[in-house]
């Protein structure tokens, strides 16, 4: 059955309002200080992974549909000194540069705050309209002043169901989450940031373009009241995924498009980290027994941004 995205998520729970009129952070502002040093404690071996993908890639890279990969071009290299067209500069010194155009949600990512709306408004309360020209509210940058530092969890869904990677159309349900990280020995705690192994996009990869995109629908979590109600509770600042878009692409009851985009980051304001390779993290975690550490993450800060390019790291 069809349904819109108003009539799916008309019960579902909201923190607009909750860190008042002006809030552009929403559900971060559970990042006090002291989750960062509950993060800090939860560092035992000081092994430090890199979870950005690589921007540029000349392998392609993995975007949602509509989207292209960076285009990165040289713009001052040694042949520009071999051809006369540039001088070194006074005592010796010659450099390379370089600039790149991209999709600020093309790689590895944060989404602002206000990046996806349904019924004409975007977190807090804010109208849609403040999207125009550039986002003048929930834009990228409070949250890169803000950083986003706590205790971060891994679940590696793959392991759990004991495959190398999670097909296209698989759902990942609250009750799923929550046998995996028992099976894992692991406490997913009240404030912590949620991170989910699916290995989806490894398949980009090894699969033909067509391949890949055919009949996308990412594998991940989806609505159900349930999972939204316990993000609400555990009061989840922040989820990381290494899909394109954090959920299944499709709701099946539905067939709504990303609606935990609109129930976690439009109405929670739970921050959306997407595209992450959490492949070495993953294997860590696993040749520890040891499925938390340090997140930290931290989006560039792009004028009135839709969102930005992020390496976050985690410490084991
Ligand atoms: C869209 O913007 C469609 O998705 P995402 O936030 O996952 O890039």
């Amino acid at each position: 059955m069809s349904k819109s995205m108003k009539d799916l998520l008309a019960s579902a729970p909201k923190n607009w309002g909750r860190w008042g009129p002006n809030d552009e952070v929403g559900s971060l502002n559970f990042l006090t200080n002291q989750e960062v040093l509950r993060g800090i404690q939860s560092v035992r071996f000081g092994e430090v992974y890199t979870l950005g993908e690589l921007i540029a890639n000349p392998k392609g890279e993995p975007v949602f549909p509509g989207r292209t990969g960076a285009l990165k071009f040289m713009t001052q290299d040694k042949s520009y000194y071999k051809s006369g067209k540039s001088q070194s500069l006074p005592g010796g010194g010659e450099y390379s540069d370089d600039g790149i155009t991209m999709y600020l949600q093309g790689s590895t990512q944060y989404d602002a705050m206000g990046h996806f709306w349904y019924d004409d408004h975007i977190w807090n309360g804010y109208s849609a309209d403040t999207t125009m020209g550039g986002m003048e509210k929930a834009s990228i940058v409070p949250m890169g002043e803000k950083g986003i530092v706590g205790r971060g969890v891994l679940i590696d869904m793959p392991r759990f169901r004991g495959k190398a990677r999670l097909d296209k159309g698989e759902e990942i349900t609250l009750q799923d989450l929550k046998d995996a990280a028992a099976k894992q020995g692991t406490t997913i705690e009240k404030h912590d940031i949620l991170v989910i192994r699916t290995a989806f996009l490894q398949s980009f990869y090894e699969l033909s373009r067509e391949q890949f995109y055919d009949g996308l629908n990412e594998p991940g979590m989806t609505y159900s009241p349930e999972l939204v109600d316990w993000f609400y509770q555990m009061e989840i600042p922040a989820l990381c995924t290494d899909t394109m878009a954090n959920e299944m692409t499709v709701h099946p009851k539905s067939q709504v498009l990303l609606p935990l985009h609109c129930a976690l980051l439009r109405n929670l304001g739970v921050a959306f980290n997407e595209i992450c390779n959490l492949e070495k993290l993953a294997a860590a975690c696993e040749r520890h027994r040891k499925y938390d550490f340090l997140y930290v993450g931290a989006p560039l800060k792009v004028y009135r941004g839709t969102g930005a390019p992020v390496n976050p790291v985690a410490i084991l």
